[in-house]
């Protein structure tokens, strides 16, 4: 009898901590979003990714130098698509929805100074 109660003990256990697993799988949430990024060159790509940092909860991050368009792989409970358009825009790039500061803009090397769809003043 005793026997059995430590074999059911030991299941239980073991679901328990199965059980924790799955839901410590479920909690992590990554998204992947495409949008445009305006930049002209590869210095502008090393900084556009360079802008978005894995501590941050950035999975996974590309920007195309032909198409302005950048993927991006993230931890939705850790940062929101908005934030990292801001942290883009605080390196000095514009993308639709939020725009880059005109200082922001300006310090960036004279090559590197796209064309900006809007201006912001
Ligand atoms: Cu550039």
């Amino acid at each position: 009898m005793k026997k059995t109660l430590s074999i059911s003990s030991l299941i239980i256990i073991i679901c328990f901590v199965f059980g924790t697993t799955n839901l410590k799988a479920q909690t992590i949430s990554t998204k992947t979003e495409i949008f445009k990024v305006y930049g002209n060159c590869e210095m502008c790509q090393d900084r556009i990714e360079g802008a978005l940092k894995k501590k941050d909860g950035i999975v996974k991050k590309s920007w195309s130098e032909s198409t302005k368009m950048l993927t991006v792989t993230f931890d939705s409970d850790k940062l929101s698509l908005n934030q990292i358009k801001q942290k883009i825009a605080d390196a000095g790039y514009d993308s639709d929805d939020i725009q880059a500061t005109d200082d922001a803009y300006h310090n960036l090397p004279k090559c590197c100074q796209y064309k900006r769809a809007k201006t912001t003043k």
